[in-house]
């Protein structure tokens, strides 16, 4: 009976070994059949959420903010225990590092942004930072090592312009730092803030051929996925984004004493460039989109004509030159309703701007190819939301995965997306990088 028990017991042991020694041999494992843990995805989407929550409840993780300072701090200790030894680049940007087997080879990227708009939601960005973070730790987990060496991105202010990642590919100028960040500070003093160091941005460039290949998973933060049921939605294309500060100077005079014909009425003129957008950005056929999203008015008050306006005006499209023909026409507009209101309407263009671009079609494949072996159905598709993803294409093969937005939501506390969705693409994250790290 002893003697049985112990041949029993020593061939479950050399079995054990030999289980535990195939672990360790690199990759024995199937890759396929590693996947992430989406209950951790879907608390550190909670987790994250608590930083930067204002007075009224409200998200304010905006990029430089306390908020941000702190969630920033809060993902890279998560990075630290992850092993991904975590810096913070002359831009703001967060870098982890992962060896791979193979050391002259270039990193596979991957990552997005953790700062939001005020008010704003909790998965955009933040999904494709936190699906980042989860692929290494199911790496370790699983004792896996990729030939490529990876690298977690978490680029500094995307939504105040994309600072981070155009700062990375060289993009970013003086007037782009000097520009002020949605807090007011400039974006230098911003990147400051953060960990930055502007005086040395030109240290946190990339070149061509730095990184082998760049993939960031994101919610649509449209509504075609969910409209048309479909699980993945593999990128071709992100539009290009151009801003401008509009000022419409009239002459602030007594609300009761004057004449209507004798106004110069900033708010009027301002109301009717409004509608002009509107009207020249439907006019011709195209995705193109244009806003008018934000206004203050001076001196705001029931018994002044309002004297000066400032407005923000965007304009999006895949296309650059298109951009450019729709805010001609919209500069027309402006001259005439400037003149039959006796104001002044000027424009500021913006120096954050972003060019569109085209994703890579090989990783386009590759995504789709993915996305259906592990059953899912996917939809190739343009974003008409801007993310870093544009800029890296400058430099690197680049591609988006996107994943459904509830109600079509984004920008907005009511952004959601399900936890089942989530961990859907961020498998489809980690096996489209395996694969790209065999090619
Ligand atoms: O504005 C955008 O499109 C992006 O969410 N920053
Ligand atoms: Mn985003
Ligand atoms: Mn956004």
């Amino acid at each position: 009976m002893q003697r049985r028990k112990f041949i029993k017991q020593s061939s479950l042991t050399l079995a054990g070994i030999g289980v535990f020694g195939s672990l360790l041999s690199n990759n024995r494992i199937n890759e396929i059949n590693l996947s992430v843990n989406g209950k951790r995805i879907e608390s550190r989407i909670f987790e994250l959420a608590k930083f930067g929550v204002d007075e009224k409840g409200r998200g304010f993780r905006v990029a430089y903010s306390k908020g941000d300072i702190e969630g920033r701090a809060w993902f890279m200790e998560l990075m630290k225990k992850a092993g991904l030894n975590p810096s913070i680049d002359a831009a703001g940007n967060i870098i982890g590092k992962r060896n791979g087997k193979n050391p002259s080879l270039k990193p596979i990227a991957f990552g997005s942004h953790i700062d939001m708009v005020p008010d704003g939601g909790n998965y955009d960005g933040t999904l494709g930072s936190i699906a980042a973070l989860e692929l290494i730790e199911t790496l370790n987990e699983n004792n896996f090592l990729t030939e490529h060496p990876l690298e977690v991105i978490i680029f500094g202010n995307e939504e105040g312009g994309t600072i981070g990642s155009k700062a990375m590919v060289g993009d970013i100028t003086n007037d782009g730092l000097n520009q002020k960040s949605q807090i007011g500070l400039t974006m230098a003093d911003g990147i400051k803030a953060i960990g930055g160091n502007p005086e040395n941005i030109q240290s946190c460039i990339r070149k061509k051929g730095d990184i082998h290949a760049w993939v960031e998973l994101h919610i649509e933060q449209g509504g075609i996925l969910e409209k048309e049921k479909i699980q993945i939605g593999v990128v071709e294309g992100i539009v290009g984004i151009v801003h401008w500060e509009v000022t419409v100077e009239g002459f602030a005079n007594h609300a009761g004493a004057t004449q209507m014909n004798m106004r110069q009425d900033a708010l009027l003129a301002a109301s009717k460039f409004i509608v002009a957008v509107n009207e020249v950005i439907t006019s011709i056929k195209g995705t193109q989109v244009g806003t008018v999203g934000k206004i203050a008015v001076q001196p705001g008050a029931y018994n002044v004509i309002p004297g000066k306006v400032q407005l923000g005006l965007e304009i999006r499209d895949l296309n650059a030159a298109k951009i450019e023909l729709l805010f001609k026409e919209i500069e027309k507009r402006a001259a005439a309703i400037a003149a039959s209101s006796k104001t002044k309407i000027s424009f500021e263009r913006q120096a954050n701007e972003s060019k569109p671009a085209l994703t890579d079609k090989g990783l386009q494949q590759i995504i789709d190819s993915t996305a259906k072996s592990l059953g899912f159905t996917t939809k190739l598709m343009q974003s008409g939301a801007g993310h870093d993803s544009q800029h890296v294409a400058d430099i690197a093969p680049s591609a988006m995965i996107f994943i459904p937005s509830v109600g079509g939501i984004s920008h907005s506390p009511k952004e959601f997306s399900t936890a089942t969705d989530m961990a859907n693409g961020a498998n489809v994250l980690l096996q489209t990088i395996l694969k790209i790290d065999k090619l």
